[in-house]
């Protein structure tokens, strides 16, 4: 394959080339955007198989950083990406409307020549092994309307009540959809808590890496962050640490207009700290992270703060959710 790239109607386009025959075999748009034109006449993006693009004025190269099984998957004739296609926004994604595709990538890692037409029984040889493995595995079953199923967990389980109570340990790994829903929404958290004068750890949180809140102590100091995809967090702070003993800590997050929000902390009733959020996150913090209490499991909503579980030292008595009226 070569690998070329132009500039179609303002859209930068990649194209692969079959090197025998000049026939388009590939193609990628890309719109005119820094992010992935971050280094001069270069390109770096993550296409929606994984794979990377990258190169600069003189070569650009496709690499495969897929592990094993996606590799194994592809050759066995199932199509990888369909599972993120399916975590992702939309509706259904019909698992029967499937095209199969097959490729020998030990001749042909780039997955130019589609054998699927050519080699049915093989085909059909691997889509069986990979059902074989899948049962063994406990795969099955596989959703293809993960985001119907997703909006009917809120149907379901989502609650009307605008109070929640937590008793750590064992309110983990909770779905987002059916935690507190505190987004874009006047609320107030409050934990009770008894510490020995060192404490660390998360009070509760909600999201990951992409975005999210977390309430947590880190060397006495009581801090609400919130993470704004990544691009930008906010950290409310306590002015005073916790000092050993029985405590009530409270967070009051006060909607205001254009989605922006005023946030204050106390201890004991009394305002040890107050910031403003001025981006809230609207849409879900994340497809796969959850709602943690007395820990933040998976990926850490504060990452240059704490790594992941980042466990409460101390007792946690309780923490309970006020959600103002909707
Ligand atoms: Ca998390």
């Amino acid at each position: 394959m070569i690998y070329a790239a132009h500039k179609v109607s303002g859209d930068y386009q990649f194209v692969g080339l079959d090197f025998h025959t000049g026939e388009v075999k590939a193609r990628w748009i890309f719109p005119d955007d820094s992010r992935v034109w971050n280094t001069v006449y270069g390109v770096l993006a993550i296409l929606e198989d994984g794979d990377l693009l990258l190169g600069g004025a003189f070569a650009i190269k496709r690499v495969n950083v897929g592990d094993g099984n996606k590799t194994k998957q592809k050759l066995e004739g199932r199509d990888a990406a369909r599972q993120s296609d399916a975590l992702g926004p939309g509706g259904d994604f019909d698992f029967d409307q499937d095209v199969c595709e097959l490729y020998n990538i030990n001749e042909d890692p780039a997955e130019t020549n589609d054998l699927a037409a050519k080699n049915p029984q093989k085909l059909e040889e691997l889509k069986k092994k990979w059902d074989e493995e899948a049962v063994k595995y406990n795969v099955y079953p596989l959703y293809d309307d993960v985001a119907k199923r997703a909006a009917n967990v809120t149907a379901i389980f989502g609650t009307k009540s605008n109070t929640f109570t937590y008793y750590p340990p064992g309110a983990e790994f909770i779905a987002e959809a059916t935690s507190p829903p505190v987004k874009n929404r006047s609320h107030t958290i409050m934990a009770s808590v008894e510490t020995d004068g060192r404490t660390d750890g998360v009070i509760t949180a909600c999201g990951g890496y992409f975005s999210g809140y977390t309430l947590y102590v880190k060397n006495n100091i009581v801090t609400y962050a919130y993470n704004y995809y990544d691009e930008k967090y906010t950290r409310i702070q306590s002015s005073a640490p916790l000092k050993p003993g029985k405590h009530e800590i409270t967070l009051v997050y006060d909607k205001q207009e254009g989605d922006t929000a005023k946030v204050t902390l106390s201890i004991d009733g009394k305002q040890v700290g107050e910031g403003a959020l001025d981006n809230v996150v609207l849409s879900k913090y994340s497809i796969s992270e959850p709602f943690d209490v007395g820990v933040d499991n998976g990926g850490s909503v504060a990452r240059t703060e704490y790594a992941s579980p980042f466990s409460f030292s101390d007792k946690l008595d309780w923490v309970r959710f006020d959600l103002s009226p909707e």
